[in-house]
């Protein structure tokens, strides 16, 4: 039995978003089980480099990022998820004394962490539930604890500049922190970025439209997924693909109590991945306080890590 309207914070927060004059959903609502399953197929794609290009980087450099903090500091990581790209880090010579996983989906972040004691006895894992586009309470235990920030996969470009710079300042203000990995995706020739976005097989295609059956199956929403189409459009300021679900037809959707019209065209703008360039990037890190201290990257050029320093 489907229970209607039962996700009640998503029919608020698209209600608000689907009423604006342009239309927009949060990137965050892509993350069901399909959208998790659809994400992991993207970052196989071979269109799809910054998740191959970011592990490369993190593997070339494990040894030294993990030197951040001196032995038995602390990985304080947000949005871990399955903290895939993290067990790189914490294997580098098992120099972490504490690892701080922070996610909003609360099983997985629990298993995750069970799992990581499993596999690193000598680690101590402190999971905080908690959405990193808000203040975070860190565990008292790590205190003063040196530690080191964790931002990968270029998830800070999804956030608009001044969700990044506040996300980055509130950081800076940890207690005991003495630096801040950032994973940063850089300006590339276009065509590379949008095939990257809107790739062969579809998958991305699958991935943005699955939002609208998200919002069918945990709203009271009739969306025809058939008479909405992906595409990815690149702007240039400030430099981002941006993500949209393009109406095929002039149609009238039902979410919840109301009537959505669109016309023929109309988009909804369901994600936004900004790219940076070096420039870019050292603004950002400046408005919250930080310096680049160092950027890493690949042969290609194609993605950063940033060391950013108090
Ligand atoms: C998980 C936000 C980093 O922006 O590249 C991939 C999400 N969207 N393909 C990105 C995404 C479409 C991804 N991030």
């Amino acid at each position: 039995m489907k229970d209607v309207a039962e996700n009640s914070e998503l029919l608020t927060d698209a209600l608000a978003g689907l009423r604006a004059p342009q239309k927009i959903l949060s990137p965050k609502w892509f993350y069901d089980r399909r959208g998790s399953e659809l994400f992991e197929r993207i970052t196989e794609l071979p269109e799809y480099y910054p998740t191959r290009t970011e592990a490369a980087i993190l593997r070339a450099n494990a040894d030294r990022l993990a030197d951040l903090v001196p032995p038995a500091g602390a990985l304080v990581e947000l949005g871990s998820g399955a903290s895939v790209k993290t067990r790189t880090l914490l294997s580098a010579g098992e120099h972490f004394g504490a690892y701080v996983p922070i996610d909003i989906s609360e099983d997985f972040l629990l298993a995750t962490a069970e799992d990581l004691r499993v596999r690193y006895p000598d680690l101590a894992v402190h999971p905080v539930v908690a959405d990193f586009t808000g203040p975070i309470m860190l565990p008292k235990v790590v205190g003063e604890t040196p530690k080191v920030g964790f931002f990968p996969g270029s998830t800070i470009g999804n956030l608009d500049p001044s969700q990044a710079v506040a996300l980055l300042t509130r950081a800076r203000a940890w207690p005991g922190v003495e630096g801040f990995i950032l994973g940063a995706d850089l300006v590339k020739p276009v065509s590379d970025l949008i095939a990257a976005y809107d790739d062969a097989a579809g998958v991305t295609a699958a991935f943005n439209i699955n939002v609208l059956n998200r919002l069918n199956d945990e709203t009271h929403a009739d969306f025809d997924l058939s008479a909405f189409r992906h595409e990815a459009r690149w702007l240039e300021n400030p430099a981002r693909i941006e993500m949209h679900l393009v109406s095929t037809r002039a149609q009238t959707v039902d979410l919840g109590d109301a009537r959505i019209t669109f016309a023929e065209g109309e988009s909804i703008h369901t994600e936004s991945c900004r790219k940076y360039t070096a420039e870019t990037l050292a603004d950002m890190a400046a408005r919250a306080g930080w310096s680049v201290a160092e950027t890493l990257t690949d042969p290609e050029t194609r993605f950063a890590v940033a060391i950013l320093r108090p």
